[in-house]
């Protein structure tokens, strides 16, 4: 079996203990092939300090590159994250675009391909992370890279409609014709993106492969999930422990739900919170009975709509406590810190409701997450954004229309008061599903679909 090369935006360092599900995926992944992994090392330096950091842990080696302010400036706060994300996010009045950016973020990627190239072997197998690394592909080709190469896009990819908004629109997405396999989130991603090709850069298709003068590329959905044993192991293990006794404690009987997300506009927080309030002014039985924890690790602040969203939210948090707070209770907990995996999963599995109402969201592994650290015997109630790629394979859900405020109230209040025998049917279709299609079974697809 040939070696495995995955290259992301961020690695998870070799020493990390609190790397999140992916990071233990590919962890995996490299483990059992032996591989390299490759890519920016979170550092930011002055032009002649740049340096290559290689490491080699058990049969893996890591290969990290630093970055100028400059790069970072463009690559990631400009092109990756201010004109990208929110465009592929399906919001393209937040997209800020410059010609600038654009090429500092090609740059870039000419810089990764450049870098690794050299640590290549023939018969390598070259699997590319997300949106910060698009073009990569090609800068590796055109360096003569011959190795397959599989490119999986974890955010969603919109309709030809929207995409054509990105000014440099033809001239990124044609790069990723120098894959042979692209992988997306869901079928919809899958046809938009092979409807762009065939119609904007005037592609052949023969059923999911387009071709592009020479090059063959397949495009298909491969739905990423969690590690669903370890996050219910987990749960279980930590009901016992004194973060969730204190928890527990402090609701004095009443109802919890749940909400974890980085802080960003596509989490549709904002609107998350503007149903909580309307379901407390509209349900006022439901007051001091129920109680809304949101944690919401900053992230990006770097960004200013990032900023912006920060004290927005604050605003809507204490305008809601201020009106309905008692002595005793306050109606949303809002909580702007990171925790630990296993008490994440601990307040998933106290919680009798889990609000996950992106706006727009590749998958959304929380929603996976929650469902796998529920009870069996008493699982708590799923609200879930139709607009997650997590909506396609949790039907059970209750799916709600994040722009629909009436329509969020009524999930939010069926959620609270749907029947144990519901719930439980509900959550034992989520749970097989998510059981049978884990994180191992997500890349053994991918990597099997590159081929061995
Ligand atoms: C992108 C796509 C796609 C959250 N708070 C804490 C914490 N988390 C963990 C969650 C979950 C992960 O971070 C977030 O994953 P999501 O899928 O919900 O969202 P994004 O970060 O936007 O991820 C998304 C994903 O990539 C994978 O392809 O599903 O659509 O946008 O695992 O539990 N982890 C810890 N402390 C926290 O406070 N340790």
């Amino acid at each position: 079996m040939s070696r495995l090369v995955v290259v992301s935006n961020r690695v998870a360092q070799p020493r990390e203990t609190r790397a999140g599900g992916l990071a233990a995926a590919m962890r995996a992944a490299l483990k059992e092939h032996g591989g390299l992994w490759f890519g920016w090392s979170g550092k930011r330096v002055a032009p002649t300090e740049r340096a290559l950091h290689r490491e080699r842990v058990g049969n893996i080696d890591y290969a990290l590159l630093d970055l100028t302010r400059e790069e970072y400036e463009a690559y990631y706060l400009g092109f990756a994250n201010r004109t990208l994300w929110p465009l592929l996010h399906f919001q393209p009045t937040m997209m800020q675009y410059s010609r600038a950016q654009y090429a500092g973020y090609r740059q870039v990627n000419k810089l990764f391909a450049a870098r690794l190239a050299p640590l290549l072997r023939e018969d390598d197998r070259i699997w590319i992370h997300d949106y910060h690394l698009i073009p990569l592909a090609s800068e590796l080709r055109a360096l003569g890279v011959g190795s397959r190469i599989g490119f999986f896009l974890h955010i969603p990819l919109p309709p030809r409609e929207l995409l054509i908004n990105l000014p440099c629109h033809a001239d990124l997405i044609a790069t990723l014709s120098a894959c042979d396999l692209v992988g997306v989130q869901n079928r919809d991603d899958a046809h938009a993106l092979a409807d762009y090709f065939v119609d904007v850069l005037g592609a052949q298709r023969s059923g999911d492969i387009v071709v592009s003068g020479e090059r063959r590329t397949r495009v298909a959905p491969f739905p990423i999930s969690i590690d669903t044993a370890e996050v219910a192991r987990q749960s279980q293990a930590a009901a016992a422990s004194a973060t969730s006794r204190n928890l527990r404690a402090s609701l004095s009987g009443r109802a919890l739900a749940v909400g974890v997300d980085r802080l960003d506009y596509s989490k549709g927080l904002p609107r998350r919170f503007e149903a909580f309030g309307r379901f407390l002014a509209e349900h006022p039985d439901w007051r001091s009975r129920v109680s809304f924890l949101q944690i919401a690790p900053p992230s990006r602040e770097e960004v200013p709509e990032y900023r912006e969203l920060r004290s927005k939210l604050e605003r809507s948090a204490g305008a809601t406590n201020g009106r309905y707070a008692e002595p005793d209770w306050v109606p949303i907990r809002y909580v702007n810190r990171s925790f630990a995996r296993r008490t994440l999963a601990g307040f998933y599995r106290i919680a009798d409701l889990a609000l996950v109402t992106p706006l727009r969201d590749g998958m959304n592994l929380v929603a996976k997450e929650f469902v796998a650290a529920q009870p069996p015997d008493d699982p708590g109630a799923l609200v879930l954004s139709r607009f997650a790629g997590a909506a396609g394979e949790l039907p059970q859900a209750l799916l709600v229309n994040p722009y629909d405020p009436e329509g969020m109230v009524e999930g939010i209040e069926r959620g609270l008061t749907m029947p144990l025998e519901e719930r439980r049917e509900r959550w034992t279709a989520m749970f097989e599903h998510i059981s049978k299609h884990d994180i191992d079974a997500w890349r053994r697809g991918f990597l099997e679909a590159l081929g061995n």
